[in-house]
């Protein structure tokens, strides 16, 4: 399912050009236009879900394909270590509302996060 108006579909799409780092069945890689870390990529689902959470209900397993991305992501650029964060909530920063999943490395990170 796509949402015609969502900036994530468009780019899962082909419709609105990033710079794709891993494409799967379910799920596309993509460096983030503001990078916070030297590697900072997002991965999202193909199925328009609005957050995290939405994804979850529809479809429990999606989590375990998302982290398993990042991984293959982050490990593929050379970082064992590695941050995911989900925003779930304009409340907490969500700007964009399909899931999306942060894989941030290359830099000391603190904690809690600002
Ligand atoms: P969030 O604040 O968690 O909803 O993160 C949304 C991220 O999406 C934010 O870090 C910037 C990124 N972003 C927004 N617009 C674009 C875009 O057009 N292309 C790419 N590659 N990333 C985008």
């Amino acid at each position: 399912m796509t949402d015609p108006d969502c900036l994530f579909c468009k780019i899962v799409a082909g419709d609105i050009p990033a710079e794709i780092v891993h494409t799967g069945e379910r799920t596309v890689a993509f460096r983030d236009i503001n990078p916070q870390a030297p590697l900072h990529v997002l991965v999202v689902p193909r199925d328009h879900e609005p957050n995290a959470a939405a994804s979850a209900t529809a479809d429990a397993s999606m989590f375990a394909e998302i982290a398993t991305t990042a991984r293959t992501v982050a490990t593929g650029e050379g970082y064992d270590d590695y941050r995911l964060v989900f925003n779930t909530g304009a409340g907490v920063g969500q700007t964009v509302f399909h899931t999306h999943c942060h894989v941030l490395a290359g830099r000391p990170m603190g904690w809690p996060p600002g």
